[in-house]
């Protein structure tokens, strides 16, 4: 399984929610590495581009300004097929149909208030981490742990 980078981020209400260690702790104990973290408001001009593929969408305008209305916090996480891997632990895009034991299937009840993004496919995760964090900032190493969860 190829070991992969995905950007993944905890929206302002998860951070308003005391919610950042619960997420981010659901991630690791997954076995997720982190290699890039950074708590940072998301301005608009940042959250056009990294949405740009949403700018005709009705809800467009209200998700700029979700993102934005206050501290996020941004990341990089790393692991084998770390993309599908927490794009599961996150779950369906409305936290109501989202699965039980998801994130937002356990945390959430709105599309507009689901606490979390991560990158949907290995082109979205570079472009997204080279958004977030340009190149040579997310850090790849070895945890005394990982033979424990990498065979
Ligand atoms: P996901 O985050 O599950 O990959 P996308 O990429 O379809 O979902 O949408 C990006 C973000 O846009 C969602 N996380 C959510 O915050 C917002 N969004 C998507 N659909 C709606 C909607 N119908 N109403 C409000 N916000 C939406």
């Amino acid at each position: 399984m190829a070991v992969e980078q995905t950007l993944v981020i905890v929206k302002p209400d998860g951070v308003q929610r005391g919610l950042v260690g619960e997420i981010v702790g659901r991630l690791e104990r997954r076995g997720l590495r982190i290699a890039a973290l950074g708590l940072r408001v998301i301005d608009p001009e940042l959250a056009g581009t990294h949405y740009a593929e949403h700018r005709e969408r009705p809800f467009y305008a209200g998700l700029v300004e979700y993102i934005g209305s206050g501290p996020s916090v941004v990341m990089v996480l790393e692991g084998p097929a770390a993309i599908e891997a927490t794009r599961s632990a996150v779950g369906a895009t409305n936290p109501v149909k989202a699965a039980p034991g998801t994130i937002r299937g356990d945390l959430g009840l709105m599309t507009g208030r689901n606490l979390i993004h991560a990158s949907d496919s290995l082109e979205s995760a570079e472009r997204e981490i080279g958004l977030f964090f340009g190149s040579g900032v997310a850090l790849s190493y070895e945890r005394a742990i990982d033979p424990w969860i990498v065979e």
